[in-house]
C-alpha cells in the first residue's frame, strides 16, 4: 500500500486522507426589478440570516451583481436554490439563485 521499503528498497509512507464531501456556494444574482425588501425577506426566511446581515448581503448583491449567501452540501444547496426560485416565481419576481461547487 505504499508503506514500507517496497521493491526499490526506498522507504515510503502514504498518508491516510480523511474524505470530506464537496461543498457548494449558493449565489444570489442582482436584477433591476425584484424589490429590495423581498430579497431581504428571502435571506431571512430561507437562510436564517438576521435582518441586519440580510440587508447587508442584499446591498452587496445590488452593488456587485452577485454574492454568496451560504455554503452547503449538494443536497441542501439544491433545496435552497429550488425554494428561492419557486418563491420568487410565485411572487412574480425575476430574482435568480444558483449554486456552484466551491
Ligand atoms: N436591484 C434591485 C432593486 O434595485 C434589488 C435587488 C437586490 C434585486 C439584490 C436582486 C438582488 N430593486
Amino acid at each position: 500500500d505504499g508503506n514500507g521499503a517496497g521493491e526499490t528498497g526506498v522507504a515510503t509512507k502514504t498518508k491516510p486522507k480523511t474524505q470530506r464531501p464537496p461543498l457548494y456556494k449558493v449565489l444570489l444574482l442582482n436584477d433591476d426589478y425584484t424589490p429590495m425588501e423581498f430579497v431581504v425577506h428571502v435571506l431571512e426566511r430561507f437562510f436564517g440570516i438576521n435582518h441586519a446581515q440580510a440587508v447587508e448581503i442584499m446591498l452587496t448583491v445590488h452593488k456587485k451583481g452577485v454574492a454568496v449567501v451560504g455554503v452547503f452540501s449538494f443536497e441542501i444547496a439544491e433545496t435552497k436554490v429550488t425554494q428561492v426560485m419557486d418563491y420568487a416565481r410565485r411572487n412574480q419576481h425575476p430574482l435568480q439563485c444558483t449554486m456552484e461547487k466551491e
